[in-house]
């Protein structure tokens, strides 16, 4: 880890963290450098919780992650080949937050997966409609806020129940653990998209091994 890094971030202190990035994209995993950033937005989010940081805080700290982004992205491994799967994503109901999608998405992307990205904010019946008509391999739902939880489980109950009890449902975003991901109704879900795109490439498998 390199608290510079996260530091710069929780600062936000937007010429540094490109100065430090830059340098340590020439040594260091991408996938690290993420980590270091997320951990310093999240920083960010607590002091603005703590009424420390302002809402415009948070606001220009999203703009310089999005942005350190595009420096990352190239960085990634991708895998060319065979189509591993499909997966249909989005932020659900009431929850605009995108930033942990898109990165999500673009990794799958390059995992060999072809993703519908929804967007955000989506409404049950947007997911329903979105898998009745795709029909794909896994469904990937995003949320970060606590009041996500509620429409997360109103999706995934309303795809249970009209579309199929066996459809992979893998859920992300902060605030995700055990027992949300057990209380939601999902399959498996994690708060880290390395963690995600591992159990995502492991369902596929194992639904493959059956057919
Ligand atoms: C940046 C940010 C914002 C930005 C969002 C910009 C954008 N375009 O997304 C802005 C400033 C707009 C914003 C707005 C708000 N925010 Co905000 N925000 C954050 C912050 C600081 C970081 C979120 C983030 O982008 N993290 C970086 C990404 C990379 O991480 P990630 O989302 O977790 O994604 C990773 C994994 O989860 C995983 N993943 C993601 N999706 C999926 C899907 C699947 C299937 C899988 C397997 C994995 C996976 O992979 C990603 C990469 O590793 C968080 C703090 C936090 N701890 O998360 C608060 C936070 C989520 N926000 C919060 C709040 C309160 C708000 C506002 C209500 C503020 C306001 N008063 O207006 C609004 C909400 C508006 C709404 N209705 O959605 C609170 C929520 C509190 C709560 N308990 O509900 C938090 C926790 C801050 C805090 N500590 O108070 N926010």
């Amino acid at each position: 880890m390199s608290e510079e890094l996260v530091n710069a971030m929780l600062e936000v202190d937007e010429e540094k963290i490109f100065t430090l990035v830059e340098n340590q994209l020439k040594t260091r995993d991408p996938m690290a450098i993420l980590e270091d950033l997320k951990e310093g937005l999240a920083k960010v989010g607590t002091l603005f919780e703590k009424e420390e940081y302002f809402l415009s805080d948070l606001v220009f700290a999203a703009e310089i992650f999005k942005e350190v982004m595009k420096k990352l992205e190239p960085f990634f491994p991708k895998k060319e080949g065979e189509v591993k799967g499909t997966i249909v994503m989005g932020t659900v109901e009431g929850d605009f937050h995108d930033i942990g999608k898109n990165i999500m998405a673009d990794l799958l992307r390059f995992n060999g997966y072809i993703v519908e990205d929804l967007g955000v904010d989506v409404a049950p019946e947007t997911f329903l409609e979105a898998v009745q008509k795709t029909q794909p391999d896994v469904l990937g739902l995003t949320g970060l806020l606590t009041a996500a939880f509620a429409p997360m489980k109103k999706t995934i109950d309303l795809i249970r129940k009209n579309y199929s009890n066996k459809l992979i449902i893998a859920v992300g975003g902060a605030p995700i653990n055990e027992k949300w991901i057990r209380d939601v109704g999902a399959d498996f879900g994690a708060n880290n998209a390395s963690v995600g795109i591992k159990l995502i490439n492991e369902a596929i498998k194992k639904k493959n091994q059956r057919k």
